[in-house]
């Protein structure tokens, strides 16, 4: 090979390159015209290396001729690289999503807490929310329990040490049932009310059925002429409602301070349907207590009990949750254990 061939034989690449990257559109493409032209073994490179072949004289000058077609290609390339770039990022549509983000959902109580407001404001209650620390005077005393009654000591309660005793409302506490929000609520607005009262409550409890941090929805309704019937046409509302048609309330008598008859609830077991199974024992599950609302808590809240008369309830929410059916929680610590594996069951 002499000089004019080699430069011949560099032009023609040249003339090669232009006229095929001229119809190049993607990046596979480019990447095989790249290899094809500055490759290892591309027409190229080898020219450069019969360099050595040629006459001493002329050797300089043609790598240099080489060199330089060399850089130009590599330049075009990458010009033409960019430009692909630029077009690929301008397809890209940002409201795609490629990595699929793990999508979260309300916790279990937020569920029931959902589902039992709107049970409740179908039939014209309203929701409140009283405060979860609470003074001594609106869950107990105003509730018919004076200072050192021993029916306090069924709420098993969290004192708050270090804040000042109140002269009138006594020491602070963590609630231990929503019935604090009772009076409250009584002193807020004039009858007729039906407030449905969700809030947290604490107890020094636990075990299988108990959590020191809880919830409870407390019902309470005060018209001219409430009686226990309305009570029980609420808590049947409420049981098919939630529980579904073929679950029946009870209600059976006990003691509350605050209500005057009082009862316990209980719902037909949902395994059996009221026979008696492992689960229930005799066909019922207790649900929570209720009561006409004593004259005395109506007297504390300035409603006078000859005018007005009301009934109250008050349930725990993830108790009642766990009795639905197709709910299988057999320990009502799992709910707060945060482990997701359970959660995201529910
Ligand atoms: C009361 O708290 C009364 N205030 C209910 C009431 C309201 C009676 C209005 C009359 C009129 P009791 O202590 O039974 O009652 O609690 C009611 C429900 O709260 C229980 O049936 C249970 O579902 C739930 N509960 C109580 N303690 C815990 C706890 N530590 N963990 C989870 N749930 C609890």
């Amino acid at each position: 090979m002499n000089k004019q061939d080699f430069i011949n034989s560099i032009n023609d690449i040249r003339k090669n390159f232009e006229s095929e990257i001229s119809s190049i559109v993607s990046y596979d493409d480019l990447k095989q015209l790249k290899s094809k032209y500055i490759g290892r073994s591309s027409a190229l490179n080898n020219l450069l290396c019969q360099i050595k072949y040629l006459p001493i004289d002329v050797r300089a000058e043609c790598g240099s001729i080489a060199n330089t077609c060399k850089h130009e290609i590599e330049s075009k390339i990458k010009v033409l690289y960019d430009e692909l770039c630029y077009k690929t990022d301008n397809l890209i549509d940002p409201t795609a999503n490629p990595h699929k983000l793990p999508v979260g959902h309300q916790h279990f109580t937020t569920r029931a807490i959902d589902e039992i407001t709107e049970i409740f404001e179908r039939i014209g209650f309203y929701r409140v929310r009283y405060p979860e620390v609470e003074w001594d005077w609106f869950a107990f005393e105003s509730l018919n329990m004076p200072k050192d009654h021993p029916a306090r000591d069924e709420w098993e309660t969290f004192f708050i040490d270090n804040i000042e005793v109140n002269e009138k409302y006594g020491r602070r506490i963590l609630t231990p049932h929503t019935s604090s929000g009772q009076v409250r609520e009584m002193l807020r607005v004039k009858p007729p009310i039906r407030m449905i009262n969700i809030s947290k409550c604490y107890r020094r409890q636990i075990d299988v059925s108990h959590t020191p941090m809880f919830h409870q929805f407390e019902g309470l309704v005060i018209d001219k002429g409430v009686n226990i019937s309305h009570l029980k046409g609420v808590l049947d509302y409420f049981v098919t409602n939630f529980f579904g048609n073929n679950r029946k309330a009870r209600i059976r008598p006990y003691h509350f301070r605050f209500t005057e008859p009082s009862f316990e609830v209980d719902v037909s077991c949902g395994i059996c349907l009221g026979e008696g199974c492992k689960l229930c024992k005799n066909g019922w599950l207790e649900i929570g207590g209720a009561g006409m609302v004593h004259p005395v808590v109506l007297q504390f809240g300035n409603i006078d009990p000859n005018e007005y008369s009301g009934f109250a309830f008050g349930f725990g929410i993830e108790r009642n949750y766990m009795m639905k059916s197709g709910i299988s929680v057999d320990d009502i610590r799992l709910i707060y254990q945060n482990d997701i594996r359970f959660l995201t069951q529910f």
